[in-house]
């Protein structure tokens, strides 16, 4: 599929970085007063305007704020902000950002698409729901915590449609290409999702098919918080759940619905291997994706990310399957392993 815009999100060496944030003024962090709330209201995409609208139609419109109905966003609680004023919390942390930092004395981020700020927000927002997703899962209570952590978004700053998880930094780098793209919030957790791993198995993802691993659960874990934040908020899934990234791709994608990938791509393996990770990564989002379905998001989402502390860094697709199934052995019994088994087998795997 069309599909390699920000989907080729691969550390960058460091010359490239040092260029990136070459010329970017800090952030006036200390020149206005605290504003003192921890929590403030914000308007949102959830996870994106496409799949909350089922509008196929919707395009960048280079920007515009009249690009997407007013109906598309929705108001949200930011929460666990350090009353500062700016964007910056316990768990996530907006450091720098092309336009001007968000800021507020009145306990509102509203702004439209248009706005530098949008992306700001909708990262600070994203990033925080993935690591209380985590936590609602027991992960810090009876799971062990993962990236439990203030972790850094840079928005908008690189300015090619790819996003990308730097794992030597730990920071998050969202573009502006085609629809920017922190204007998806599964674009934001499908990096998030490398965080996660990097903090999980630091130097994830040093063989192919460890990458794809990572590229797969990037794409799984942008659905299954997406879909628990739509739930908290009431907000409809009107394009399938298998679909990721519904608004960035509309700018590269000539298929409806326009995904940038999807989990229920059928793919099989080694016959459908072609040496990419993000192409190779639908074989196990796919079994991802089966078990979530089988066992609930609650079950399978604590299998699938505590199994991951077992991996290592140039697991094979078996290897790491096989630790899947051991730890849902673990948690939960023989009926919870042999979902995990089958799914795995289902795409060729084990
Ligand atoms: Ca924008
Ligand atoms: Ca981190
Ligand atoms: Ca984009
Ligand atoms: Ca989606
Ligand atoms: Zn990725």
């Amino acid at each position: 599929m069309a599909s390699k815009s920000w989907s080729s999100c691969v550390a960058l060496t460091s010359a490239a970085v040092l260029t990136l944030v070459a010329g970017v003024a800090a952030p006036a962090a200390d020149a206005k007063p605290p504003a003192g709330g921890t929590t403030a209201k914000a308007l949102v995409f959830i996870p994106n305007p496409v799949q909350s609208s089922g509008d196929e139609s919707l395009t960048d419109q280079k920007d515009s704020a009249t690009a997407v109905p007013r109906g598309d966003y929705y108001e949200v609680t930011l929460t666990d902000l350090d009353g500062s004023g700016y964007l910056r919390g316990t768990w996530a942390n907006v450091r720098s950002a092309t336009g001007t930092p968000a800021y507020t004395t009145n306990g509102t981020y509203f702004y439209n698409r248009h706005d530098d700020q949008f992306e700001q927000v909708m990262a600070y927002f994203w990033g925080t729901q993935a690591q209380k997703y985590l936590q609602s899962l027991g992960f810090g209570r009876d799971l062990p915590p993962v990236n439990a952590e203030s972790q850094d978004y840079k928005v908008d700053q690189y300015g090619l449609d790819n996003a990308f998880s730097r794992d030597d930094h730990d920071t998050i780098t969202l573009g502006k290409g085609g629809v920017d793209d922190a204007e998806d919030g599964e674009v934001i957790v499908h990096e998030t999702g490398h965080a996660v791993h990097d903090a999980q198995v630091p130097g994830f993802g040093s063989t192919l098919e460890a990458g794809s691993i990572g590229e797969a659960f990037g794409d799984y874990f942008a659905v299954t918080v997406g879909d628990w934040v739509a739930k908290q908020y009431g907000v409809p899934v009107k394009e399938p759940l298998a679909c990721v990234a519904d608004w960035d791709s509309v700018s590269y994608t000539s298929i409806v619905p326009h995904c940038l990938r999807r989990l229920d791509a059928g793919k099989h393996y080694p016959a459908d291997v072609v040496g990419e990770v993000h192409a190779d990564g639908e074989i196990w989002s796919q079994a991802l994706f089966q078990i979530r379905t089988a066992l609930g998001p609650a079950v399978a989402d604590r299998i699938i990310i505590d199994a991951q502390f077992g991996f290592a860094p140039g697991t094979s697709f078996a290897a790491a399957a096989q630790q899947t199934v051991a730890t849902a052995r673990a948690l939960y019994g023989a009926s919870q392993a042999a979902v995990v088994q089958k799914a795995f087998a289902d795409r060729g795997i084990l």
